[in-house]
């Protein structure tokens, strides 16, 4: 695989970041290091990468339901369509390109475009994560995410995306009337992105500090699977 080195550090399932407490003061930022939160450790399931899979102990039966009436086949793994098919039981539709962003960020690395039940585990447990912060945020419960409620959702979270790169996000969501709403589905492909890319930064900036000394090749490594993997 090109990517063994970026892939080394995915050994453990992508997550959600923390909710932030209501009383949430945006000024303890500062006192958090450049990103706020610095260490967003979400309680993630036992992985099951690389074994002969199975669900994680505790598993709740309606995940494992929703599992069981996809894999129609009994292969233990699903695809994509699959995946679908089984989190739009759970939760609305979701469109296909976040099913393909969630696939990559959540399949074994060194497995093809398909996740098994622990994998499945780990992603169900991820959007249970990012429902309650969609919830938290969707202030004026519309059931949508607008442009105001995410500038305040990736700030509480400790997402410091500069404006214009935020301008650039409200744009892809903008629904044509020049207002950016997001369903959940978006909601998550955005956060998954930006929480994505952001963690593989700190990665480098171990102290964090907002800046860091990247070669071409590193960031190339970071960037792209994001950009091509699932569009
Ligand atoms: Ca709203």
């Amino acid at each position: 695989m090109e990517f063994s080195r970026y892939n080394s550090s995915h050994s453990s399932a992508p997550s959600a970041p923390e909710l932030p407490p209501d009383s949430y003061d945006h000024q303890q930022h500062q006192y958090q290091g450049y990103y706020g939160n610095p260490s967003p450790s979400p309680a993630r399931p036992s992985s099951s990468y690389g074994q002969s899979g199975g669900f994680p102990a505790g598993t709740q039966a309606d995940v494992v339901r929703a599992f069981q009436m996809v894999d129609r086949d009994r292969s233990g793994f699903i695809d994509e369509r699959e995946l679908q098919q089984a989190l739009s039981s759970g939760y609305q539709r979701f469109n296909l390109r976040t099913i393909k962003l969630l696939m990559f960020l959540f399949k074994n690395p060194y497995d093809s475009l398909r996740i098994g039940p622990g994998e499945f585990a780990a992603l169900w447990s991820c959007l249970g994560h990012w429902r309650a912060i969609f919830e938290r945020f969707d202030r004026d419960r519309s059931g949508r995410i607008d442009s105001m409620e995410l500038r305040d959702a990736l700030y509480s979270l400790g997402y410091a995306v500069p404006p214009s790169v935020f301008q650039v996000i409200v744009s892809k969501y903008d629904n044509g009337s020049g207002k950016a709403e997001l369903d959940f589905d978006s909601f998550v492909e955005c956060g998954m992105i930006v929480k994505g890319l952001t963690d593989k930064f700190k990665e480098k900036d171990k102290g964090y500090t907002g800046s860091t000394t990247l070669s071409y090749d590193s960031f190339m490594c970071m960037v792209i699977p994001f950009l091509v993997s699932y569009d």
